[in-house]
């Protein structure tokens, strides 16, 4: 396990191994490996049983979607299966865009065949036949791993005509996206599918009624679909015994940042960030301070150490204030400054802003602009609080996912760290010497 660096995925006692039963331990592109690890079980049970067998099993699970909202997944695929319709489809959202996130990447080279089977179940489930994995191009090696255990898949009968011998077919093939985050948002997601410019549409209807050609389609995170076929095999009440009440099962957390260990960790959900980021994380290198978390990814919270002992689950946010996300625990330690942090953040947002909506276009412009005059030691208390203000309108009259979490992060780090965003107002300045100020005479 590798996440591009000297990286490792961490495994300890208290690691609980639901997604990444496999991953580490098979040889991805030996089929047989994960067959013989009672891989395809789940969907040889879901076979024998009802769609709406599966979908009640979901249900009972309360497996929600682990790409950041939440949302329960039995109900969703109950959503599509009620509908009427002459064709439907399964998408894997596989377009991992998100700051700082790289456990998706690790699951589809580590166990392919996970994401697969959760699919073809999916597939079973609300009577679609057809699939596609979303996956960012720049993933070449999660690229060829699925289409490598694609093809043994069909070669196994396990995808094609007649799944296993029954009267259920289902294809599946892989979509390369190119490099937008935007397209992690499921309607442009499904747009660039289709051929168009990744940009989303007005939501509702959503994708479960109406999705991919205006079809019945059910979409969901790689970390999802891998957590299906356990959870048909086992039941879900053995699922449930497993991290939360509200948030049941585990969370594949990516650590990064100024962590002594930085990779991959599958825990319970509602293990504590002080948790991820000492017992896993291995604490801060070279002797320094931590002097903020933030969790969930870009569009997640800032935290400070004090407020650690916070318990990530998707309730959190609404509980402590650290939000669960796509599972990024982001450590930062005391050489950072926190307006260079809050510019470098939102000039990724102004970046990757589509641009369809004018509260996103123009809002994540004016926040880097204000930003950039902190770090030179021109921004003012009326430009402080205007950054409270827009972030007002963003929240309330963006178009989707995107314009209206910035919001989120920049307003933790604002109230968090307000000492030193005013700090640089006067001198001597960045308390940090990180930031270089021109300031005039
Ligand atoms: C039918 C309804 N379906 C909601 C479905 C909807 C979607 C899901 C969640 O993601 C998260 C954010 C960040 N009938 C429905 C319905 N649905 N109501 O439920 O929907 P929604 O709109 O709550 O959220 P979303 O816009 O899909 C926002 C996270 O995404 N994020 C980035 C994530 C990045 C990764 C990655 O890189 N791997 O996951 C950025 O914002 O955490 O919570 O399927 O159709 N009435």
């Amino acid at each position: 396990f590798d996440s591009g660096g000297s990286v490792e995925a961490t495994k300890s006692t208290s690691e609980v191994r639901i997604v990444l039963r496999n991953a580490g331990s098979i040889d991805p592109r030996n089929l047989e490996e994960y067959i013989a690890l009672d891989g395809y079980q789940g969907l040889a049970k879901a076979l024998r049983m009802t769609p709406e067998e599966v979908i009640e099993e979901l249900k009972k699970s309360n497996l929600r979607g682990r790409g950041g909202a939440g949302f329960p997944t039995g109900l969703k695929w109950e959503f599509t299966q009620k509908v009427r319709s002459d064709e439907k489809f399964v998408i894997c959202n596989a377009d991992e865009g998100e700051p700082g996130t790289f456990k998706d990447r690790l699951i589809m080279e580590g166990d392919p065949h996970s994401v697969i089977e959760g699919m073809v179940i999916a597939g079973y489930a609300v009577g679609a036949s057809k699939g596609y994995i979303y996956i960012r191009g720049e993933y070449f090696e999660s690229v060829s791993s699925l289409r490598d255990a694609i093809s043994k898949a069909y070669e196994y009968g396990l995808l094609g005509q007649s799944v296993l011998g029954t009267e259920f077919s289902f294809d599946l093939s892989v979509r390369l996206g190119a490099g937008a985050y935007v397209c992690g948002e499921e309607t442009a997601l499904i747009e660039s599918i289709e051929g168009k410019s990744g940009r989303p549409r007005l939501k509702p209807p959503y994708p479960p009624v109406s999705g991919l050609y205006g079809k019945p389609t059910v979409v969901n995170n790689v970390e999802t679909f891998a957590c299906v076929p356990p959870i048909i095999d086992k039941g879900a009440g053995w699922f449930r015994s497993i991290g939360t009440q509200s948030s049941p099962g585990t969370k594949v957390f990516s650590l990064c940042g100024d962590l002594v260990k930085r990779g991959i960790v599958e825990v319970p959900m509602g293990t504590s960030v002080r948790d991820l980021v000492h017992k896993f994380g291995g604490g801060i290198p070279k002797g320094r301070t931590l002097k903020m978390v933030q969790t969930g990814g870009a569009a997640g919270t800032f935290i400070k150490p004090e407020e650690m002992d916070a318990e990530l689950d998707f309730d959190s946010f609404k509980k402590s204030g650290a939000s669960l996300g796509s599972g990024v625990i982001l450590a930062i330690d005391e050489t950072h400054c926190a307006v260079d942090i809050a510019k470098n953040l939102m000039e990724f947002f102004a970046h990757e802003s589509c641009g369809k909506c004018s509260p996103c276009r123009e809002g994540t412009r004016v926040i880097v602009y204000i930003l950039d005059e902190f770090s030179k030691g021109r921004g003012t208390v009326e430009m402080f609080n205007q950054l409270y203000d827009i972030s007002e309108t963003m929240e309330e009259s963006s178009f989707c996912g995107l314009g209206q979490s910035v919001p989120i992060p920049l307003r933790s780090i604002l109230d968090r760290f307000k000492d030193e965003f005013l700090s640089h107002l006067n001198s001597p300045g960045c308390p940090v010497g990180v930031c270089e100020f021109d300031k005039p005479e």
